[in-house]
């Protein structure tokens, strides 16, 4: 029968295509392997507060906060002193849902699971009416299987959010003792002197802070995602560089795959698009740890800002099994970041070496850019590091009073070579001991560590912000002591579990090759050794937040003398910008002592410190938008003494990392940049300041010194240029020298006797000192200036300040002559956004220069709208 069907054409044609049919069948598990899929569920989200009827459509990620603007149920809690009268938010409880649809495909996947990547903060979550998780901790992921829970159609997922004060209160009590707690604002949200944030894993300064306002929120703050999978599940990837030397890297990627079965697997690992590693491997069922070794040849390092390019590799990673497939992509640097204390003549040395290379820090602390997170667009991360990148920034300081920030802020750190050194999480506070806390805060540091260890811009783990300060200098461990002596060792103890034991073993164990610091600022730390105040203090050792300038009162010229080996904090206030103030406040607030401008100044003297340093240099404007707008100059000018103290006194000092980059709202800070991200005269002052190429001219008694500092990596050859000139621009000295700096250093080129420039003349005050440094072809390569008084005992000229534009591609450029010395040059144009790549800046007698308004708008009546100021 089979012969005959067989010598007919046709049904040969039949046989054989229906053995071709059952070949695919058989074959198709083989020929398309099942990838994960994932699905956000971000829609048809719902909230209200317990207790309530109304459902109010939400938005996830989000907060209870925003999503009450959304709904107009509150008014813009950055209005005015809106603040205040919002407090109650944070005293409820909230409810969210959400439906979202699974089909018969996707219930066929043998995994199915909820991956949480973070729930702000306790929470009880339900799927399908039945519990499945609950949370206590913002900072961490969770993720539970499942798929039995689920059905075809509609799923209901619920989430109820308690109100973190209230359970905060709760565990004071059952702690039975008070924890110190000084930015917690616990006043203004009604509470008296009940600081519960300690309490609470979720940042700090939700809570309030010394610029920051009171919204302690709740809700879905990152992203919920559906996961589907097969077989095999990446978990985790993690590339060590074993070995570098420049013809070849040899690198391991360690996967952590979870199979849900014996498995054989292959592993494969591509670098920019080439076949570079694999291996084949029999998984157990759970989870499996699998090197896969591979090599680099003629690597290229990843460099931070300055120093070279920060390279990235593409690496593609992915696990096969005959049914399923996992790829996953990511960057890589190859780098080695070490912090070197070693002994030295000064101490012990602090500083930061990329690739073998010292790296003088040169960058700001950063704080979480808004207060509700989730308004923190990955448009608004670029704009904030494109800042910094601009200001040659190569360091930002993640401070322990925020969060540990989102991948995109990484991911551009990587990308534009900013070194980061990341606090975890614990700030200006003592925290508490109990078992639960304790593994609480171990899983946040496995999690967050096992996060960022992807990316070559961590440079440091830190365990703390100020709390060792905290202890010894700030009387905590006198109070306690004298309270309970027992009290005072639980919690000193408690300090230490955290701080020396588990977070120190968390980065040990999961982040090789970066070193931890238990504390900033810390100057010594030896885990059995107990230094007590002798750790802090020591200028010859360690990192060091100095705030002499600024809390005590002390004047910028401190700078000049309290040299660290590292400075990791040190600031002054100053107002943002006007159109910021604009933004918050109705006309009638506009007096520095009014309850709006007040409630948006969160230093208790701030207002009277900023006017007291002004007062001591410069003449106080009593026009409030002149004292607005001169507060930004004092703050530029003090902070730019510093940062040209700490560069000059390189490499005994290896750091300077002013506090801080930017705002959490609108509000009169130590900031350079303002909430609305614009530049204050200090950012300004910050770039010329942290330039590759710096001249730093320091006044001694007798002399004048003029410093070379040079971060480039290869010998520079010019000359230096000094003049002494009359506010007219009438010369009085002028003195030329070649000189050659060697790579990374700080020379003093130069000593001039006040004698040989005739300081004592009558008309010092209406003098200046200029010096330029020129390369080989006679360009300017770095400039700077010095009066030898107080701007305000100098004797100014009215300037005729003269302008001229020209449309270009970019906006706008503007070219600007002054006949006399002119101070403090501020170019705006009124009611218009845009950026001028120079502000704040002085101008020599007789000078001109042109600076750059970016904007894409045709302006109408710019020659109009162009508004200059200068202290004159
Ligand atoms: C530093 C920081 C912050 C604070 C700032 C200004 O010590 O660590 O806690 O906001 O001072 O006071």
């Amino acid at each position: 029968m089979v012969f005959y069907e067989m010598s007919n054409h046709k049904n040969l044609n039949r046989y054989l295509y229906l053995l071709l049919v059952i070949i695919v069948i058989g074959f198709m598990p083989f020929c398309s392997r099942k990838e994960p899929m994932q699905k956000e569920i971000n829609k048809n989200w719902v909230f209200k507060q317990y207790g309530k009827e109304e459902w109010l459509p939400a938005t996830v990620p989000g907060c209870v906060h925003l999503d009450l603007l959304a709904n107009k149920k509150i008014e813009d809690p950055f209005y005015r002193d809106n603040e205040k009268s919002l407090q109650w938010i944070d005293k409820e409880d909230w409810e969210y849902k959400t439906s979202f649809d699974v089909d018969k495909e996707m219930l066929k996947r043998e995994r199915i699971e909820l991956f949480f990547a973070g729930l702000d903060t306790y929470s009880d979550v339900y799927l399908n009416d039945k519990k499945i998780l609950s949370t206590s901790n913002m900072y961490r992921e969770w993720r539970v299987e499942c798929k039995p829970l689920l059905r075809e159609g509609g799923n209901d997922l619920y989430i109820k959010f308690f109100s973190p004060i209230r359970i905060g209160l709760d565990k004071r009590t059952e702690a039975g003792y008070d924890l110190k707690a000084d930015n917690d604002n616990s006043l203004m949200g009604g509470m008296e002197d009940k600081k519960v944030s300690i309490f609470t894993r979720k940042a700090p300064y939700h809570y309030g802070w010394d610029w920051g306002p009171r919204f302690v929120t709740s809700g879905v703050w990152r992203p919920v995602v559906l996961k589907l999978w097969d077989e095999v599940k990446i978990r985790d990837l993690n590339i060590i560089n074993d070995s570098i030397d420049n013809e070849r890297a040899v690198l391991t990627a360690w996967f952590e795959v979870e199979s849900t079965a014996s498995h054989s697997v292959d592993f494969s690992i591509e670098v920019n698009g080439q076949k570079a590693g694999d291996s084949k491997k029999e998984l157990s069922q759970g989870l499996n740890t699998i090197p896969v070794e591979f090599v680099i040849e003629n690597p290229k390092r990843w460099w931070c800002n300055g120093l070279g390019e920060p390279y990235l590799y593409n690496i593609k990673a992915s696990v096969t099994t005959g049914k399923a497939v996992e790829e996953i992509s990511l960057k890589h640097g190859i780098r080695t970041v070490k912090l070197i204390q070693e002994p030295d003549s000064g101490g012990k040395s602090f500083y930061f070496e990329l690739n073998g290379v010292p790296v003088f820090a040169k960058g700001a602390n950063y704080i979480p850019s808004d207060v509700f997170l989730s308004r923190v667009t990955p448009g608004r991360y670029e704009k904030i590091i494109r800042s910094a990148l601009d200001a040659n920034m190569n360091m930002l300081r993640v401070w322990g009073g925020g969060i540990y920030e989102e991948d995109v802020f990484y991911d551009l750190c990587d990308k534009n070579g900013i070194l980061v050194w990341q606090d975890y999480m614990f700030a200006c506070s003592l925290y508490p001991g109990d078992k639960e806390f304790l593994e609480n805060v171990k899983q946040e540091a496995i999690d967050n560590v096992k996060r960022l260890r992807k990316h070559p811009c961590i440079a440091l783990w830190c365990g703390n912000n100020e709390n060792y300060q905290a202890w010894y200098m700030w009387g905590y461990k006198e109070q306690y002591e004298k309270q309970d002596q027992a009290l005072a060792a639980k919690i000193w103890n408690d300090y230490k579990t955290v701080f020396y034991d588990i977070l120190l073993k968390v980065t040990a164990k999961y982040h090789k090759g970066v070193d931890y610091w238990p504390s900033s600022p810390m100057a010594v730390f030896d885990r059995e050794t107990e230094y007590g105040e002798v750790a802090l203090d020591d200028k010859k050792s360690g990192d060091r937040h100095y705030w002499g300038v600024w809390h005590a009162e002390e004047p910028f010229s401190k700078y000049d003398e309290l040299i660290p080996r590292f400075m990791s904090e040190y600031g002054f206030q100053s107002f943002p910008a006007f159109e910021t103030i604009k933004a918050y406040t109705i006309p009638s607030d506009w007096d520095i002592k009014s309850a709006v401008m007040t409630a948006h100044q969160r230093h208790p003297r701030g207002n009277q410190l900023i006017r007291k340093y002004m007062d001591r240099d410069y003449k106080v404007p009593k026009d409030f938008w002149e004292f607005m707008y001169l507060s930004q100059v004092v703050q530029g000018e003090g902070i730019k003494r510093g940062i040209e103290a700490h560069r000059r006194n390189m490499p005994y000092c290896m750091g300077s990392l002013y506090w801080q980059l930017n705002d959490c709202w609108p509000v009169a800070s130590w900031s350079s940049t303002d909430y609305y991200l614009k530049w204050k005269a200090l950012h300004y002052y910050a770039k010329k300041a942290f330039e590759p190429l710096l001249v730093s001219i320091k006044k001694n008694k007798k002399d004048t010194e003029i410093y070379v500092i040079s971060d480039l990596q290869q010998s520079f050859h010019g000359k230096i240029e000094v003049e002494v000139m009359d506010f007219n621009g009438k010369l009085f000295y002028r003195k030329s020298l070649p000189v050659i700096v060697e790579p990374n250093v700080s020379r003093m080129v130069l000593r001039i006797e006040d004698g040989e420039m005739m300081l004592s003349r009558p008309d010092i005050k209406r003098t200046v000192l200029s010096v330029s440094l020129k390369n080989e072809d006679n360009m300017v390569c770095a400039a700077n200036h010095l009066f030898y008084k107080p701007v305000k005992e100098l004797k100014w000229s009215k300037p005729r300040i003269q302008t001229g534009f020209a449309k270009n591609i970019d906006g706008y450029s503007v070219v600007i002559s002054c006949d006399v010395m002119t101070k403090s040059i501020f170019l705006s144009v009124e009611g218009e956004e845009g950026f001028f790549t120079d502000n704040y800046f002085d101008m020599l007698p007789g000078t001109s220069r042109t600076i750059e308004f970016h904007t894409p708008k045709t302006i109408d009546n710019f020659d109009k709208k162009l508004k200059i100021t200068s202290y004159y």
